[in-house]
């Protein structure tokens, strides 16, 4: 008899830092979804990373719920994944001490990241937004993750979740998975509809910058119709043509449809017939799950026992972990 092999296992998360955009949705949440059956997936909205930039409470608690709620809209279904919020399990920000005594402050000063948000706020360079990816390497290596699907943004985190790893492997023996970098094959980097050379934000203090999983059908048909493009009217796909080439990316990502065939829907029509097209493409893409994370919304008890019983199932693995850590760093048990 064939024993069945035993299937990877997916870490990711999700900020509760705004409103879920549909960068965030096609670049991430999509394919989270698109992944459960073949993977073991672990998905997180983590709140403890979203207050290294400061966040007002009542805000941080309603987007919390409602990125849930959106997540689980878009098709994760919490019996097959786990589905958590950060804060619920108490041990990443155990586990991130330990390994914050395991990371260099060279290796923490390197992530461009850090150098980044530090030079968007310059009023709040706190501690934690300089020790944030050895909180996400313990997000990683808690759940000993195989595969972490992310951006090329945080490829530089990744590669510091697995010096890690391979040092506390080194220094006390085998304690962690070592992770790899998972590229998903559909993965669009959508960028900013005011400004397409900077990618799509939900943190973007201009709304008509990103599109969000909640607006309603006029707000994107706003949106897109104020799309910034060019001066030329010509639909096709340049480097040139960065606001052009950004709602082809959507677009096909909302109809399936590709480059050239887009190209040849839109010869000689411009971009009155193109944008408005862009908009009911992406509301119809939109509209179920906004729907469903409507009704979630108004069942807190409902999305309370789901993220209960996430992190309870959480906690299992991160405590197994846990203890693993403790007892190689030597640390004693109390009875
Ligand atoms: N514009 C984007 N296109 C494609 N993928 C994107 N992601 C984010 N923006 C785009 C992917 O979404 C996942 C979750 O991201 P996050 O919440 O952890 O933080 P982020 O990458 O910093 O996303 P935002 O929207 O830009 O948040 P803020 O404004 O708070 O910093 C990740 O997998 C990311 O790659």
């Amino acid at each position: 008899m064939d024993i069945p092999e035993k299937k990877k296992r997916i870490f990711s998360g999700i900020q509760p830092s705004g409103k879920i955009t549909l960068g965030n949705y096609l670049g991430a949440v999509k394919n989270w979804a698109d992944m459960q059956d073949a993977y073991d997936c672990i998905y997180c909205i983590v709140d403890l990373h979203a207050i290294t930039l400061r966040q007002d409470p009542a805000m941080l608690r309603k987007q919390t719920y409602e990125a849930f709620a959106q997540v689980v809209a878009c098709g994760i279904d919490p019996k097959k994944s786990i589905l958590f919020i950060q804060s619920h399990v108490h041990e990443h920000a155990e586990l991130s001490w330990i390994l914050g005594c395991n990371t260099m402050f060279g290796e923490l000063s390197r992530m461009t990241q850090f150098k980044d948000k530090a030079a968007k706020y310059p009023e709040n360079i706190n501690a934690g937004l300089f020790t944030y990816p050895v909180l996400m390497v313990s997000d990683i290596l808690l759940y000993q993750a195989d595969l972490v699907p992310v951006g090329e943004d945080q490829r530089q985190h990744l590669e510091l979740t697995r010096n890690v790893a391979q040092r506390i492997n080194s220094v006390y023996g085998d304690t962690f998975t070592m992770p790899d970098i998972y590229t998903p094959k559909v993965g669009a980097k959508i960028m900013s509809l005011t400004d397409p050379t900077q990618k799509m934000s939900k943190s973007d203090p201009n709304p008509g910058s990103y599109v969000l999983l909640s607006d309603s059908t006029d707000e994107i048909m706003r949106k897109f119709k104020r799309a910034v493009t060019d001066s030329d009217s010509c639909v096709r796909y340049h480097a040139d043509k960065p606001g052009v080439s950004n709602l082809m990316t959507i677009y096909s990502a909302a109809t399936g449809k590709n480059y050239e065939e887009i190209e040849r829907e839109f010869d000689g029509k411009g971009y009155g017939v193109f944008k408005p097209a862009v908009g009911e493409a992406v509301d119809s893409l939109l509209r179920p799950t906004r729907e469903r994370a409507k009704q979630l919304m108004e069942d807190r008890g409902y999305l309370e026992d789901l993220f209960s019983e996430g992190a309870a199932r959480a906690s299992q693995l991160a405590g197994r972990t846990m203890e693993k850590v403790c007892k190689k760093v030597g640390f004693i048990k109390k009875r």
